[in-house]
């Protein structure tokens, strides 16, 4: 398996952390933005929308990191990252689905302002780093009381919902937004930070 990516994208950040878990072989194409043709006929083929990450596999090509964590799943059968059974499923695709929607997207908007913008020489947009703050302390409660009283999202097992909100935490000090005011994603955090498969990322970035 080719998997498409660049250390500086969290949504490869999540693929490249379940890949760890998961123990798949694949090869890292490192891709940069400066240099890369997003909008190639070749890698339309690959990733529809022209965005990483996007997967070359023996069986076929997928793109979209949530989607490429599902699939890789359903194929190899990691039934303990992602549940076959139906309602062990659909817990696992809320809790995705929510910090997808709810949390993931406003971690990366305030890195982009806070962080990537300044460095380009374009100024943060107030407007929007005060939507995302209000939007995550909107949402982010939710996420803490879930955690309050299990390990991860699934109680015992780590799936892809960890992996996601993982990958979107990591957006943490470019977004200078810290945890401390939710102390079981924190505890959650702490855990997370510690396993092997992460560890193995960070060396990859
Ligand atoms: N929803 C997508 C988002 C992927 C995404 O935004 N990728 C960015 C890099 S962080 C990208 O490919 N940008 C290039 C472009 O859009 O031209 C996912 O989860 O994979």
């Amino acid at each position: 398996m080719r998997v498409y990516s660049n250390s500086h994208s969290p949504y490869c950040h999540k693929l490249l952390f379940f890949l760890e878990e998961s123990g798949l072989p694949y090869e890292l194409i490192p891709v940069e933005f400066e240099s890369f043709d997003f909008r190639s006929p070749e890698f339309l083929k690959v990733s529809p929308g022209g965005q990483i990450p996007a997967i070359e596999t023996e069986f076929g090509n997928v793109a979209e990191s949530t989607v490429c964590m599902r699939y890789l799943s359903d194929r190899y059968q990691l039934d303990d990252l992602f549940p076959r059974n139906l309602e062990a499923r659909a817990e696992v695709d809320f809790w995705t689905e929510y910090v997808n929607q709810h949390i993931g997207r406003y971690l990366v908007s305030l890195a982009w302002q806070r962080h990537w913008q300044p460095k380009r020489g374009i100024p943060t947009d107030q407007h929007s780093v005060v939507s995302s703050l209000t939007a995550l302390d909107k949402y982010l409660p939710v996420v803490d009381r879930h955690l309050s009283n299990r390990n991860f999202f699934r109680s015992a097992f780590v799936t892809i919902a960890d992996i996601n909100l993982m990958a979107f935490m990591h957006q943490s000090s470019d977004a200078r937004f810290y945890f401390h005011e939710w102390p079981w994603i924190a505890l959650w955090h702490e855990k997370m930070k510690k396993r092997p498969a992460w560890q193995r990322v960070l060396t990859l970035l």
